[in-house]
């Protein structure tokens, strides 16, 4: 997968691409990530990138051009075939499902914002998606750019050294992960559950069924309406709406 970054600031975002899975995966060709510099297509003299708001009001805007000129430049003929997505707070609301989407993907280019926002140009006829990853403000779109990277990055095949680990995270199933605990059994006096050491499988995959059932009824009810639930788990998760109504 080809991924281009169009951002005013390429800087923030080498030291996380070189880091850690990212890093192996670039370095393995799985995923090639290029970060433009959105100032490398201005042309005036102060390499503007920005300007006043028409119609007044403060604050500054990303002005179309350099945007328009450096995504036409880099995606060439694929433009019109690539997904270009604009980060803002505007978008659909970036999630597990959206990620599988774009790992689909053959090429992607990322538009980072900047400023108090972009000229709707830009959103209107040069982006074909928008995506948010979240509702709450930043400064800019390159912390989300690099969330989506790293989040469809791993859904690669190849790039997770387990080929395993990407299904059996958080959110893969649509509920929230069980428990994990490693070495000593006995931390300071905590425990690990006696079924994790009883070598017991079938018993230890339940067990983990059932906290991560319990723990997303939990904290995240709104997860439950999506996830496929047998009749014993629908009874389950309703048999604890009883025990809270008792207490
Ligand atoms: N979800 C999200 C995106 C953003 C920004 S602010 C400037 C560009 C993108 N904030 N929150």
């Amino acid at each position: 997968m080809q991924i281009d970054v169009f951002t005013l600031f390429p800087e923030v975002m080498q030291p996380y691409l070189r880091s850690s899975v990212l890093g192996k995966a670039r370095e393995s060709e799985l995923i090639s990530v290029c970060v433009h510099n959105i100032r490398d297509f201005t042309h005036d003299r102060h390499h503007t990138t920005d300007d006043e708001p028409y119609g007044g009001g403060g604050g500054m805007v990303m002005k179309p051009e350099p945007v328009f000129e450096a995504v036409e430049t880099v995606l060439g003929d694929d433009l019109g075939t690539t997904p270009v997505i604009l980060l803002t707070p505007q978008g659909r609301v970036f999630d597990q499902t959206l990620a599988h989407e774009l790992a689909s993907q053959s090429k992607l280019a990322l538009i980072c914002g900047r400023y108090e926002g972009v000229d709707e140009r830009i959103r209107s006829h040069l982006a074909t998606d928008e995506i948010s990853v979240g509702d709450y403000v930043l400064t800019g779109g390159e912390l989300p750019a690099l969330m989506v990277i790293d989040a469809v990055a791993r859904l690669i095949p190849g790039v997770l050294g387990d080929h395993l680990a990407a299904d059996q995270d958080s959110h893969a199933n649509g509920l929230l992960e069980h428990p994990h605990y490693t070495r000593p059994a006995n931390f300071r006096g905590m425990k690990v559950p006696d079924v994790l050491l009883s070598g017991d499988h079938a018993r230890i995959a339940a067990w983990r069924r059932k906290t991560s059932l319990k723990r997303t009824a939990e904290r995240r009810p709104d997860l439950l309406n999506q996830a496929t639930l047998s009749d014993d788990e629908l009874q389950f998760l309703n048999q604890g709406d009883e025990n809270e109504e008792e207490r």
